[in-house]
């Protein structure tokens, strides 16, 4: 078998018959830590798909601890499940996740897990009984609970960055847009509304839409315009590569900074929005509020004030990235790329 380029350490892929599901650990690197990032749980088209993703999921770890300055590498799991989450029996489902805890333990705390699309604290909390290499268990079983306020405190801190790098004078009035009101978008969307954001949502869940819309007064669009809609600010915070080379042609706003991991579907993406003054804030530097307090709170013993300070932290570090992509003519992805690799190589 011809085996796919990728400039990680290890990827552990299993199939267990029993309950039909693909299990995939991609460690990209332990050069500043012990590997971690969360698991994901869908359905995929092929099981090559699921092996790529976790691959490219974890190279973005690698890069956000980078970034962030934590002292951990970069990895994530992926479970490609038979059915969606919710059509799984209960018992399939602890099945599934004492699969993934063995797997685990077989890496042997080269890599620790965390909640991530398709799994939560009380999921961190079973696999928690089962090893000691997890993150992010809900507060009740003693754990940090949640990641979802700091990444999306995050996530609007990239916003502010990304507003005044455009020329504007903060968010209010602005029309932002936020895709997908999960429980980082929704959080993003209040933190704009309070901050006097003209807020269009959007999501594939029409019932939670109505909700979030209805409770902060947001114009609702359906899912297709999202890349169509003329606004100032996208904030994509469903899974990703919403935004490929061609739809970078065409995107009608002025700044993009959202919560979505690996949101260009094609490299090529960033230097078509540099080209069109499109202010661009990576993933990885704009998303890592999740990373910070897990890693925060369980392994350098910060204090939830301590870990918003650092999450706040993310907007400057966003400027420096745009000085520096202006500076040298870069696009924002290669700058920030940059600022990690200065960190992987001990540069400083
Ligand atoms: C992410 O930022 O995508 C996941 C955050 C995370 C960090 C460390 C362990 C699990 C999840």
């Amino acid at each position: 078998m011809a085996l796919p380029e990728w400039d990680g350490e290890l990827t552990s892929v299993r199939y267990d018959r029993g309950t039909g599901a693909w299990f995939v650990i991609g460690v990209h690197s332990t050069r500043l830590g012990p590997a971690s990032g969360g698991t994901r749980a869908m359905v995929y088209p092929s099981p090559g798909d699921a092996v790529a993703d976790a691959r490219r999921l974890a190279g973005a770890m690698t890069l956000k601890m980078a970034v962030a300055g934590l002292p951990m590498g970069g990895g994530k799991s992926v479970i490609a499940l038979p059915a969606p989450r919710a059509e799984l029996g209960e018992a399939t489902w602890r099945r599934i996740l004492e699969i993934h805890a063995a797997n685990l333990e077989l890496l042997g705390g080269n890599y620790t897990t965390g909640p991530d699309v398709g799994t939560c604290s009380a999921d961190m909390d079973v696999l928690a009984g089962l090893t000691p290499h997890v993150f992010g268990r809900s507060v009740a079983a003693g754990g940090p609970g949640s990641s979802g306020p700091m990444t999306a405190l995050g996530v609007f801190a990239a916003i502010r960055a990304g507003v005044a790098e455009a020329g504007f004078d903060g968010v209010d009035g602005l029309r932002v847009l936020v895709q997908g009101l999960g429980a980082v978008g929704a959080d993003v969307a209040r933190l704009a509304a309070d901050a006097g954001a003209k807020l269009i949502v959007t999501d594939v869940d029409p019932a939670r839409c109505a909700a979030v819309a209805d409770e902060l007064g947001a114009e609702v669009v359906g899912t297709g315009a999202v890349t169509t809609r003329e606004c100032d600010v996208l904030v994509p915070c469903a899974t990703g590569g919403l935004i490929t080379a061609e739809v970078a042609e065409t995107l009608p706003i002025a700044v993009v900074a959202g919560a979505a991991n690996n949101l260009l579907a094609d490299p090529y993406a960033a230097e078509v929005l540099r080209r069109r003054g499109i202010v661009h804030a990576p993933d990885f530097v704009a998303n890592a509020g999740g990373a910070i307090h897990l890693v925060g709170r369980e392994v350098l013993g910060w204090s939830a004030d301590a870990v918003a300070d650092r999450t706040r932290a993310i907007g400057d570090t966003l400027t420096g990235v745009f000085a520096d992509a202006r500076t040298h003519g870069t696009t924002t992805v290669t700058a920030a790329q940059d600022l990690a690799a200065r960190t992987l190589t001990g540069e400083h």
